[in-house]
């Protein structure tokens, strides 16, 4: 396609293509010829004999080893800390559960599913309990769903930009299928008493990490998840059995999930009171800060993911929303004075993961690339300066402001604030 006619589909300022670029079938063939080069003549070395032969469980290529959790805490005498997900490397969705981020408090613990059992007690008829095996009985569902650390994004608070790269800074995010019991089945199987009001779960972790749920999220959506993108939960992720609360902050799925005691009020855990709640400049905590907000983030370009040359690029990252479903995704490269709709690849799925593209023809000049989630509810992703409004000096979780990559003549991207 000719500078010509993808002028002629400028959306905004700066270069930006309407996204209908997208829609146009074989749009990019011709503008991608930079990298798509056949090698006819010379039959590769794989060509001349056969290859390997099958295997049990497959890993990626050799030449894929460079995609991976980075960086990974190293573990210290309590085995806490974070890897994140390697979000400028990915595409799509669905994040690989090798690679999906992992945030543990006391380390992975090694459960024997034959001896775990899920207790569900308190303000109940009839207490139970559950094996694995017994919970695959029940009907189980299944959605793609995101799952995000409320920490996530939080080095953004830093009076001057951090240099790291996409995953780093935003890295704990990651998408998946989720497939397990819904919880409301096996509360009214317990059945609750009319006293029951919330829900205190518990992991078999040494941390024995707990967290309370008002009942109104368990009957909504909750499950007690048992697969994560149609295997096993891998035991980082919680093997062999999770809460998961879509589209809450990740913290309030407990993993290796172990007691569901209906109470009459909020335990007021550690991990909701000292941890995880949000300081206001009177340095008073905000209790329960469930849901997630609505984000966006540009994986490609960003740092480390430079522009070799002037030309037709293919602006790709993700949204997401707590609140239910992406509506839209705007994208600007000129640090916000101008704007044009991204195409979404497909139709948002609630509480999941988006993905968003827009078609940019960088002229060498200095830029700034922008994107901005609006949901389903009408929640626009707010600017940097709108989320740290009000904060308390280091209180980091919760960040979902717009995040700037500058782009400088070289093609160099970095972190900026605007
Ligand atoms: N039992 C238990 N559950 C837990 C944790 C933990 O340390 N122990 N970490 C929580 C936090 S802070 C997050 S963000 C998510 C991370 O889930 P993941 O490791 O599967 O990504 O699990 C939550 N559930
Ligand atoms: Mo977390």
């Amino acid at each position: 396609m000719s500078k010509q006619q993808t002028d002629s589909m400028a959306a905004a300022d700066n270069g930006l293509l309407h996204r209908r670029f997208f829609l146009k079938a074989g749009a990019l063939a011709g503008t991608a010829l930079l990298t798509a080069q056949s090698s006819a003549e010379n039959r590769p070395t794989w060509m001349k004999a056969p290859g390997k032969g099958m295997s049990e469980a497959g890993v990626p290529s050799r030449y894929e080893n460079h995609v991976k959790r980075l960086p990974v805490s190293r573990p210290g005498t309590t085995g806490s800390g974070a890897s994140r997900s390697p979000l400028e490397h990915l595409e799509g969705i669905i994040t690989p559960s090798r690679l999906h981020f992992e945030r543990h408090h006391s380390g992975i613990p090694e459960i024997d599913p034959e001896q775990h059992r899920l207790a569900v007690f308190g303000e109940v008829q009839r207490p139970l309990s559950f094996s694995a095996a017994g919970l695959c009985r029940y009907p189980l569902v299944s959605s793609i769903q995101f799952l995000e650390c409320s920490g996530n994004s939080g080095a953004l608070i830093a009076p001057s930009p951090v240099d790291a790269s996409c995953s780093v800074l935003h890295g704990l995010v990651s998408g998946s299928e989720w497939s397990g019991v819904p919880l409301a089945l096996l509360l009214e199987e317990a059945g609750v008493k009319p006293s029951g009001k919330w829900l205190i779960a518990s992991g078999a972790d040494a941390a024995g990490m707990s967290r309370s749920i008002p009942l109104s999220k368990i009957y909504d959506d909750a499950i007690v998840a048992l697969y994560q993108n149609g295997e096993r939960l891998r035991p980082g992720n919680g093997y062999p059995m999770r809460l998961f609360l879509p589209g809450w902050e990740g913290n309030a799925s407990v993993k290796w999930l172990k007691t569901l005691q209906v109470t009459d009020q909020p335990a007021m855990t550690k991990d909701e009171t000292s941890k995880y709640s949000d300081r206001g400049e009177d340095g008073r905590a905000e209790l329960f800060t469930f849901e997630m907000g609505v984000k966006s983030l540009i994986t490609s370009p960003s740092p480390g993911l430079d522009l070799a040359a002037k030309g037709l690029y293919q602006i790709s990252g993700i949204a997401w929303s707590g609140a239910g479903r992406i509506k839209r995704v705007e994208v600007s490269t000129d640090a916000g004075r101008t704007w044009a709709e991204a195409h979404l690849d497909a139709e948002p799925m609630p509480k999941s993961l988006s993905r968003f593209r827009a078609a940019w023809r960088w002229q060498g000049a200095p830029a700034v690339l922008l994107s901005r989630a609006t949901d389903e509810a009408g929640q626009v992703q707010p600017t940097r300066a709108v989320v740290m409004q009000g904060r308390a000096p280091g209180s980091f979780y919760h960040y979902n402001g717009i995040q700037a990559w500058q782009v400088d003549a070289s093609g160099a991207v970095r972190n900026v604030y605007v």
